[in-house]
């Protein structure tokens, strides 16, 4: 589109006045945010009808990824570095008084997830796309994303978040592809004339589920995939039928707003099930109309039912889209009359599933009760599905009870939406080594035994284009100047600069922008918070969901000690710190929100008491989300993965970090386990105990807090400061249920017992900051070899294995 800077501004100005009727001076920088995101889209669109085409007629099989959640950030930024002019309109908005971060921040960022979960599915669609991979996104249009997160009193305050409310310029509604979905009613059966069984809907309520897509474009505009977005409406009969409704429900309004409920917003807890039923209906909508618009396109192809499963793949991200299973079954059956065995072998052998949890409270199930009103026919199919497996399982194995007890899709009046998803599907995966060895030891043992050849890893991966190219512009630029720029498609070669490991001037160099990155920040943190930090102190950085296992509880007991220390001895030489916090807590979370309240405590009193502040300095970021992230993890030197090792799956903040030259502060956990053996021991600090120790300590039960706190005298402090008077809890009970749960509750994560090994890792990183020259170098390794978690690996991995699909060949090469 703009060859030259001119090119752009020429078009760019010509755009902007005709949008707006007003004068390039007059107009605002939204104004300016809207012109410049409506040239980038018309672009788009004849690239994205040619990969569309190029997929159909290639006859190539398509992916499509069902995800609850897609946490997408903002996207235009990342549209121009794929498309390969951000160059030059950097330039040109420059030339016109205009800067494109500034530009950048009048986005809505798009925050249709919780965590990593949803940003996994973001980072794979990109990916796919900049792998010429045909692989789509099928998810939900909430009007609602993750909550906007307000401190008032130190305690965190939900609002909602209205993303759409000034329109979204990256979505297409595609009135022409909308379906609708059945909820309740009855089933009938009848018999035709060859004794075939039908089943009908009776008083079922329809919706309709409108599309909004958005596009997805692959680095150097290879190709431009779609994420689909489902919204929920009246259905038009309903529009049709007003004064019958009006009859039957008493309210039309009323009528259509519970309609429409169904995508108001995102579930905000991802670590409690929710058991909700407007969730399941969530959940049955995205499946219903997703599959549906799916199979009308298999349809135009014009090909038997046979060979569904090598045109299209289904994955499905967690439980949270399981019943793909049994409305596949349905479509096939009731609506394109195939018989069971067909159906099932075809669902089978086109579905595959990611687990991403092994939290039991994280695990989704469903009252019998619930589904049955909810989806009549569906609850039939589930239920017949469970029946025959159980009916094999007891073929397999005649009399073992126990064996069919434990593997049942539907035991205690519950439906088990992990075992149907491993029952329907050719494929499971965990998303780290040690999570995919849990799995088969331990969590899905049983299944594992009977179907070991469904069980794979496919370790998590990051796209290295938003969050280094696009998040960290000066190290890409260092990296490209060092090692040429073979490393963007192929981002492994990032190893070569393991020859600059001991290059003093590329280490000062690198160096140099991480401190260019530290003082950007410390400027956006006084502007945003008001707190003046060093850029010259560690910049120590714990950013994710709010949890306990996450263990940011862990890291402030640290941070109080230090406090005491200085306290006890002013002159005690301390290399100065600040601790940077972003999270969230689900907004029914007691014991995270209190965490919240404690962290921002603390940093009320360090931040101003005389003895440390010039020390440590505690910020605790409103907010946290994807765009908040691309700017604090450029400018951190100590990434906090803390987890209780056995408990974060994988993690992928983890990754982004190192990736940007920090240091893993880590438990054997997740993929810190991988990110150990990636930099070698000497590049990451590890402790705590192993997740085999975790496990067998909840095996035994042996573990006992109250002596870890009778036999130190540093833990001790620590926790009294929660539950007597001390200057964090002033004499107030507001820590009590912390303290609690430390101790009356026996320390559930192991916070006690890790204490000490954390806060000696933690004087180790002190004292080895200050070998700049040394810690340089870690720096570098952690980089050098962060290129094996570009998500780009990943997903060739998922393409190669699970999904079997290769690269399109585009139609204009
Ligand atoms: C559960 C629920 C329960 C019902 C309400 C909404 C909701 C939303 C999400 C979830 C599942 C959360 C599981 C999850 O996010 N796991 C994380 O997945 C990351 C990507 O694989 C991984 O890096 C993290 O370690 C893992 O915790």
């Amino acid at each position: 589109m703009f060859s030259s800077k001119e090119e752009f501004k020429e078009v760019f100005v010509k755009n902007l006045e005709s949008e707006t009727g007003k004068t390039k001076d007059q107009a605002t920088e939204q104004d300016a945010y809207r012109a410049l995101s409506h040239l980038v889209r018309e672009r788009l669109l004849q690239k994205w009808k040619e990969t569309e085409q190029a997929y159909q007629t290639s006859g190539k099989k398509q992916v499509y990824y069902f995800s609850m959640e897609f946490l997408m950030g903002r996207l235009l930024g990342n549209n121009l570095l794929n498309m390969g002019v951000l160059n030059v309109v950097e330039e040109g908005l420059m030339d016109l008084g205009l800067t494109l971060p500034i530009l950048e921040e009048k986005e809505a960022d798009a925050g249709l997830g919780n965590g990593g979960l949803g940003r996994l599915a973001a980072c794979f669609l990109d990916s796919l796309a900049s792998l010429r991979l045909a692989g789509h996104g099928v998810g939900l249009r909430y009007r609602n994303g993750m909550f906007t997160q307000r401190f008032v009193n130190g305690q965190q305050v939900e609002l909602p978040d209205h993303w759409l409310q000034d329109g979204y310029m990256w979505e297409v509604r595609r009135d022409e592809a909308a379906v609708e979905v059945q909820f309740g009613g009855e089933i009938e059966s009848y018999e035709d004339k060859d004794g075939d069984l039908h089943f009908t809907y009776k008083n079922s309520q329809s919706i309709r589920a409108v599309p909004y897509d958005l596009p997805v474009v692959g680095y150097e505009e290879k190709s431009v995939n779609t994420l689909r977005l489902w919204s929920a409406e009246p259905a038009e009969e309903d529009l049709l039928n007003k004064a019958q409704i009006e009859q039957a429900h008493g309210n039309f309004i009323g009528h259509q707003r519970d309609l429409e409920e169904i995508t108001s917003f995102l579930y905000p807890d991802d670590s409690h099930e929710e058991g909700k039923k407007l969730r399941l209906k969530q959940e049955y909508f995205l499946v219903s109309a997703g599959l549906q618009s799916i199979i009308a396109q298999f349809e135009e192809l014009d090909l038997p039912w046979t060979d569904f499963s090598e045109r299209v793949a289904l994955h499905i991200n967690d439980t949270h889209p399981a019943l793909i299973v049994p409305e596949l079954m349905r479509i096939f059956m009731d609506v394109k009359g195939l018989g069971w065995e067909e159906a099932w072998s075809i669902t089978q052998s086109s579905v595959s599933y990611t687990n991403h949890t092994t939290l039991s409270e994280a695990l989704e199930t469903w009252p019998v009760d619930v589904i049955r009103t909810l989806v009549p026919r569906i609850f039939m199919i589930i239920e017949e599905i469970n029946e025959r497996f159980c009916q094999s399982l007891w073929e397999q194995d005649p009399g073992d009870f126990d064996r069919i007890a434990q593997l049942a899709i539907i035991a205690d009046g519950t439906v088990k939406m992990a075992h149907l998803s491993i029952v329907g599907s050719h494929s499971v995966n965990g998303v780290a080594r040690l999570h995919t060895d849990i799995l088969k030891k331990r969590e899905m043992k049983a299944f594992y035994e009977a179907f070991p050849e469904r069980f794979n890893n496919k370790t998590n991966g990051i796209t290295h284009r938003r969050w280094l190219l696009h998040a960290n512009p000066s190290l890409s630029e260092l990296i490209t100047n060092t090692v040429g720029e073979g490393w963007k498609r192929q981002p492994n070669r990032m190893k070569e600069l393991l020859a600059y490991r001991e290059d003093g001037t590329f280490l000062d160099e690198l160096h140099q922008i991480k401190q260019q990155n530290k003082v950007n920040l410390a400027q956006w943190i006084e502007k945003d918070h008001g707190i003046a930090v060093n850029p010259d102190s560690i910049f120590d950085v714990h950013i994710k969901r709010l949890h306990g296992y996450k263990r940011q509880l862990l890291n402030a007991l640290h941070i109080m000690h230090l406090y005491n220390e200085l306290k006890a001895n002013p002159s005690k030489e301390m290399t100065p710190r600040t601790f940077i916090f972003g999270a969230k807590a689900a907004p029914g979370y007691y014991f995270a929100k209190k965490v919240i309240k404690l962290i921002n405590t603390i940093a009320e009193v360090v931040n101003h008491d005389p003895d440390t502040k010039d020390t440590i300095k505690v910020v605790f970021m409103e907010d946290y989300s994807v765009s908040l992230a691309e700017k604090i993890i450029p400018a951190t030197n100590v990434s906090e993965q803390i987890s209780t090792a056995s408990k974060e799956a994988s993690g992928t903040g983890n990754m982004k970090l190192m990736m940007n030259g920090a240091l893993t502060l880590g438990t054997m956990d997740g993929a810190n386990v991988e990110i150990h053996e990636a930099v070698g021991n000497d590049a990451i600090y590890t402790f705590g105990l192993s997740s085999e120790e975790v496990l067998s300590y909840y095996q035994t039960g042996i573990y006992d807090a109250m002596e870890m706190y009778n036999h130190d005298k540093r833990i001790r402090r620590v926790v009294d400061q929660l539950y007597h008077y001390s200057p964090f809890s002033k004499g107030d009970t507001t820590f009590h249920e912390l303290y609690h749960a430390l101790i009356t509750h026996n320390d559930e994560y192991f916070l006690l017992k890790d204490f000490n090994s954390y806060v000696a890792a933690q004087e180790e990183i002190s004292h080895d900051y200050l070998n700049q020259r040394k810690w340089n170098e870690m720096s570098l390794l952690n980089i050098a070899h962060s290129g094996a978690f570009s998500s780009d690996y990943t997903i060739q991995n998922y393409a190669d294995d699970i999904w079997k699909i290769s690269e399109a060949k585009m139609l204009n090469g």
